[in-house]
C-alpha cells in the first residue's frame, strides 16, 4: 500500500493531515472502488471532493440544526443565475484542507494542480449580476446569516466561447457532463409546477377580481431540488444554493411508440419538459423561445416560493409572522412573479383574503434593479402571461386596480400619471411592466452604486420614488475577498498578510487601509513590484498557451475583461490601440510605453454589433502582433471563454483597469473593484462604482476622464455630431481612417465598415465624444508609468482603498437597511 503521508513528516494521530489522508483513502477504496496504486486523476479529484464535501455536510447539518432552533429571519435570495466559480480551491481554503492537499496527493503520485483542472466552473449566469449573487452569498455565510439562494440548475450553462476566423462561435457548456461532485440531490423537495390551462371559481369565494379561485394547468412538469454548499469563511456557517431542474412525471417515458420505432416520439414528453431548464437565457427572438424564457423564470419562481412557504410552516403557524421570518430578495425582474406568485399561494391555496394577503406580501419582497439600460427593464406580452399562467395575470390585474387607485387618489385627475405607472403597458403593445410590479410589490427597492441608485430614483422609477420615497435606498455592490484576493492572488495576499501581522482583513477589509502609510516605503513598493511581476511573468506564459501572443511581463498590462457591450464601449478601447499604432507607425514609438492590452469577454450570441467588436479585436490583434514595428511596443491578446477562473488569472496580473463605460450606463461594475483591489489602477468614467472608487482610493491615485453624467445627457440634448469629432481631432481621423482602408483587418473593409458607420453616424454610447479626453488620459498613465515608485505608490493607495468594497460590507448594508437579519452562530463540532 502507498503511504500517502510519505512526504509529509511523523503526523500525530488525529493531526488534520492524517485525518484528510485517511478519508482520501478511504474514498478511494469505498466511492471509487480503486487501490491507490491504480488511482487516477479523476479517482483522485472524486475521493479529495468527498473528504472536503464531507466536513462542510458536518457543518451543515449543524447549521441546519442552529437554524431551526433561533427561527430566525431568513433571507432567500432569488437569482437566474449564480457564476460560483470553481469550488475546490474555495473549498479545500474555507475547511483547512488546502495545506494538506499536496502531502497527501504526492503518496498518489498526484498534484493539487491535477484536481483543479478537472473541477469544472458551474457556469449558470452571464455576468456581473450572477457573479455578485455567488459574492453575496459568501458573504453571507460568512456573516452567520441565515439565507439560501434560489436559481435553476440549468443543463447548459453560458456557452464557451471559441473564435473562428476571429469571430465568435459558441458552444454549449456542458458542465456537468462528467458529473457534478460538490452537489446535493434532494428528491424529496421535489415540487409540481403548472403552466396553461385556465381559472374556475370556488365555491362561496365570489367573483371579484380578487376572490379566491382555482387553477387547472393544462400542463404540468416537477421541479427537482439539488443543492450546493455555501461555507463561510473562518467560522461554521454552510448555507445553501438550492437549484431547480425541470423533469417529466416519472413514467412518463412512452413505451408505445418505442416499441413501434418511434423513439423521438416515446421521449417527447420528456424532452419538452427538460427543456425548462435547458439553458441559460434561451434565445427569446422567437415566440417559442419567448414563451420558454418566461416557462423558466415562473418555474423558479414557482418551486422556490412554495419552499419557502414549506419551511415557514414548519416553525411557525401564524400567516403575520411571515414578513418577519421570511425575506424575498428579487434580482432583476427575472423573479419578479414571486409577487404574484406568493399572493396565489396566500389566497388560493392558504385561503388568506386579498388584502390581508397583499399586507403579507408586500413586506416580504425587496428588489434590486442591476441595470438602466431599458432593456434590462422586462416586460411580458399581456397574451404570452394570460395563456401561459392565466391565474397570475388576473392576480396582476388586481394588483393594478388597488395601485392605480392608490395613484388616482394621489394625483386627482392625472390621466397621464396612471398611464405610466400602470403595471401595463398599453401602446404599443399591451405588456406586463415587470419593474413595476417589482416596485409595487417590495418592501425596498435599491440600485447597486451610488449614482445608480440616485438616477433610478430621478429618471427610470421617478414616478414611484415619488409616491414612496422611503422605499428608495441604494446598497453598493461588493466583492468577496477570499476568492478574488487570497484565492486568486496569493503571493500578493501573503505580502499583505506579512505587512499587516496577520491575515484579520480577509474577514475585515477596512484593516487594509493601514497599507496606505507602507506605500512610501522603498522596500515594501520593491517587493510589491515583484509579487505583480511574478503574477504577470504566469499570465504570459497561459496567455503564450492560450493565444500564441507572447508578451513581455515589463510591459504595461493593460486588462478590458468584462461582457461586451456597446455602452461598455470596447470600440473605443480600440480606438486608443489604434492610435498607439499610428503613433509608433509614425516614427514615435520611442514614445509610448511598451503595453500589453488584454481583452476577455463574451457577447450575447444574438447581438450582432457586439460580436462585430469582437472580431474586430481579433483583426486588430493580429495585425499588430504580426507586424515587428508594432510588436516591439504592443500586443493584443484576446483569450477566448472569459469566465471567473480565467478572471482569478488575469485580475492579479493587470496593471490597468479599463473602466470606460459611458457615464450613467454601467450600473456599478463589480470588476472594477476586483481590480483594483489586487492594486491595478483605474482608467475610467465617473459612472458606476468607479465613483466611488475614485473617492475611496484618492483622486491621485485614479485615472478620470469623459463626461459625466449630466454632461453626457446635455451632449445627447444638444443635437450630438459625432462626426465633428472626427473632422477635428486629425488622430481621431486618422484611427478611423486606417480602419476603414483595412489596415488593421488585413485588407478587410466590409466588416469593419458597419462598426465605423454606426459610431460616426449615431454612436449611442458617445465613443467619439469622450476620444480625446480618453486618449490624453492615457497619455497621462504613460507618464505615470515611467516613474515605477510613483506608480508602486499608487498601485498599493489602491488596494489599501478597496476595504469598503468587501461584500462583507454589502452584506451588512443590506442587513442594516432592508433585510433586518442578524447572525445566528453555529457551534463548533464536537
Ligand atoms: C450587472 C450590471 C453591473 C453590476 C452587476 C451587479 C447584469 C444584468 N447587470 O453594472 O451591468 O455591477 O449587474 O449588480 O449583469
Amino acid at each position: 500500500m502507498v503511504d500517502v503521508t510519505a512526504a509529509a513528516p511523523p503526523l500525530p494521530a488525529g493531526s488534520a493531515l492524517a485525518d484528510l489522508a485517511r478519508d482520501v483513502l478511504r474514498n478511494l477504496a469505498s466511492v471509487q472502488g480503486v487501490t491507490p496504486e491504480r488511482a487516477t486523476a479523476r479517482d483522485g479529484y472524486q475521493a479529495v471532493v468527498r473528504a472536503v464535501r464531507d466536513r462542510l455536510a458536518q457543518r451543515y447539518a449543524r447549521t441546519a440544526a442552529a437554524h431551526d432552533a433561533a427561527n430566525p429571519r431568513v433571507v432567500y435570495y432569488l437569482s437566474a443565475e449564480y457564476l460560483l466559480g470553481r469550488q475546490l480551491p474555495q473549498n479545500l481554503l474555507y475547511t483547512g484542507t488546502g495545506d494538506q492537499l499536496a502531502p497527501v496527493l504526492a503518496g498518489l503520485g498526484l498534484s493539487p494542480e491535477q484536481l483543479t483542472d478537472l473541477d469544472a466552473e458551474p457556469g449558470l449566469g452571464n455576468g456581473g449580476l450572477g457573479r455578485l449573487a455567488a459574492c453575496l452569498m459568501d458573504a453571507l455565510a460568512t456573516l452567520d446569516i441565515p439565507a439560501l439562494g434560489y436559481g435553476i440548475r440549468y443543463d447548459f450553462g453560458i456557452f464557451r466561447q471559441d473564435f473562428a476566423g476571429g469571430a465568435q462561435v459558441e458552444h454549449p457548456d456542458d458542465w456537468a457532463y462528467d458529473g457534478s461532485p460538490w452537489e446535493f440531490a434532494t428528491p424529496e423537495l421535489a415540487q409540481e409546477v403548472g403552466f396553461h390551462g385556465w381559472t374556475e371559481p370556488v365555491a362561496g369565494a365570489g367573483d371579484g377580481a380578487t376572490a379566491r379561485r382555482r387553477w387547472v394547468p393544462g400542463e404540468t412538469v416537477r421541479g427537482q431540488a439539488s443543492h450546493l454548499l455555501v461555507p463561510g469563511y473562518g467560522t461554521q456557517t454552510v448555507n445553501l444554493v438550492r437549484l431547480w431542474r425541470a423533469r417529466a412525471a416519472p413514467g412518463s417515458f412512452d413505451l408505445g411508440p418505442f416499441g413501434a420505432g418511434r423513439y423521438a416520439d416515446a421521449a417527447a414528453g420528456i424532452v419538452a419538459a427538460e427543456n425548462i431548464s435547458r439553458v441559460l437565457y434561451p434565445d427569446d427572438s422567437t415566440e417559442a423561445g419567448r414563451e420558454l424564457r418566461l416557462k423558466q423564470y415562473y418555474f423558479l419562481v414557482s418551486c422556490s416560493l412554495r419552499d419557502i412557504v414549506a419551511r415557514f410552516r414548519r416553525h411557525n403557524t401564524d400567516w403575520d409572522a411571515l414578513p418577519d421570518k421570511v425575506v424575498i430578495q428579487l434580482n432583476d425582474t427575472h423573479p419578479v412573479l414571486a409577487i404574484c406568485e406568493l399572493m396565489r399561494l396566500l389566497v388560493d391555496r392558504y385561503g388568506l383574503d386579498w388584502h390581508h394577503a397583499w399586507t403579507i406580501t408586500r413586506r416580504t419582497f425587496a428588489y434590486t434593479c442591476h441595470t438602466l439600460l431599458p432593456e434590462g427593464l422586462e416586460t411580458w406580452p399581456v397574451d404570452l402571461v394570460q395563456r401561459l399562467l392565466p391565474r397570475h395575470m388576473e392576480i396582476i390585474y388586481g394588483i393594478n386596480h388597488y395601485f392605480l387607485q392608490e395613484v388616482a387618489d394621489r394625483y386627482p385627475g392625472d390621466v397621464d400619471k396612471l398611464r405610466q405607472l400602470s403595471l401595463i403597458q398599453e401602446e404599443p403593445q399591451r405588456r406586463v411592466r415587470m419593474a413595476h410590479l417589482a416596485v409595487v410589490g417590495s418592501d425596498a427597492v435599491n440600485g447597486v452604486a451610488r449614482l445608480h441608485s440616485d438616477l433610478l430614483a430621478r429618471t427610470t422609477l421617478r414616478g414611484f420614488a415619488d409616491l414612496w420615497p422611503a422605499r428608495f435606498g441604494n446598497v453598493t455592490n461588493g466583492i468577496t475577498p477570499r476568492r478574488f484576493l487570497r484565492l486568486a492572488n496569493p503571493r500578493l495576499a501573503e505580502l499583505v498578510s506579512d505587512l499587516l501581522g496577520g491575515d484579520g482583513w480577509l474577514t475585515d477589509l477596512d484593516r487594509l487601509a493601514q497599507l496606505a502609510d507602507l506605500a512610501g516605503d522603498e522596500a515594501v513598493r520593491r517587493r510589491w513590484r515583484e509579487v505583480k511581476h511574478r503574477n504577470k511573468v504566469d499570465l504570459a506564459e497561459s496567455l503564450v498557451r492560450t493565444t500564441g501572443v507572447a508578451v513581455d511581463p515589463d510591459a504595461l498590462c493593460d486588462v478590458m475583461i468584462k461582457r461586451f457591450h456597446e455602452y461598455k464601449r470596447q470600440l473605443l478601447k480600440v480606438l486608443h490601440v489604434v492610435t498607439l499604432a499610428n503613433r509608433i507607425r509614425a516614427g514615435h514609438g520611442g514614445a509610448v510605453v511598451p503595453r500589453t492590452v488584454v481583452f476577455a469577454g463574451k457577447a450575447a450570441p444574438g447581438y450582432w454589433a457586439a460580436k462585430q467588436i469582437i472580431w474586430l479585436i481579433n483583426a486588430v490583434a493580429a495585425t499588430v502582433n504580426r507586424d515587428p514595428d508594432l510588436s516591439r511596443y504592443l500586443a493584443v491578446a484576446f483569450p477566448p471563454d472569459y469566465n471567473v477562473t480565467r478572471a482569478e488569472l488575469i485580475i492579479p496580473a493587470a496593471d490597468l483597469s479599463e473602466q470606460i463605460s459611458l457615464a450613467g450606463k454601467e450600473a456599478s461594475g463589480t470588476g472594477n473593484m476586483k481590480l483594483a483591489l489586487n492594486g491595478a489602477l483605474t482608467i475610467g468614467t465617473l459612472d458606476g462604482a468607479n465613483i466611488e472608487i475614485a473617492q475611496r482610493v484618492g483622486a491621485d491615485n485614479f485615472f478620470q476622464f469623459g463626461l459625466d453624467a449630466p454632461g453626457a445627457q446635455a451632449v445627447r440634448d444638444g443635437g450630438y455630431a459625432p462626426w465633428l469629432h472626427y473632422e477635428r481631432d486629425p488622430e481621431l481621423r486618422e484611427a478611423i481612417d486606417a480602419l476603414r482602408r483595412g489596415d488593421f483587418t488585413g485588407g478587410d473593409r466590409t466588416g469593419v465598415a458597419p462598426v465605423l458607420d454606426a459610431v460616426l453616424g449615431r454612436d449611442e454610447y458617445l465613443a467619439l465624444a469622450d476620444y480625446r479626453a480618453y486618449v490624453d488620459c492615457q497619455d497621462a498613465v504613460e507618464r505615470a508609468w515611467r516613474d515605477p515608485e510613483r506608480w508602486t505608490a499608487m498601485s498599493i493607495r489602491n488596494t489599501a482603498g478597496c476595504g469598503y468594497f468587501s461584500a462583507d460590507r454589502t452584506v451588512r448594508d443590506y442587513c442594516r437597511d432592508i433585510w433586518r437579519a442578524t447572525p445566528v452562530p453555529v457551534p463548533t463540532g464536537g
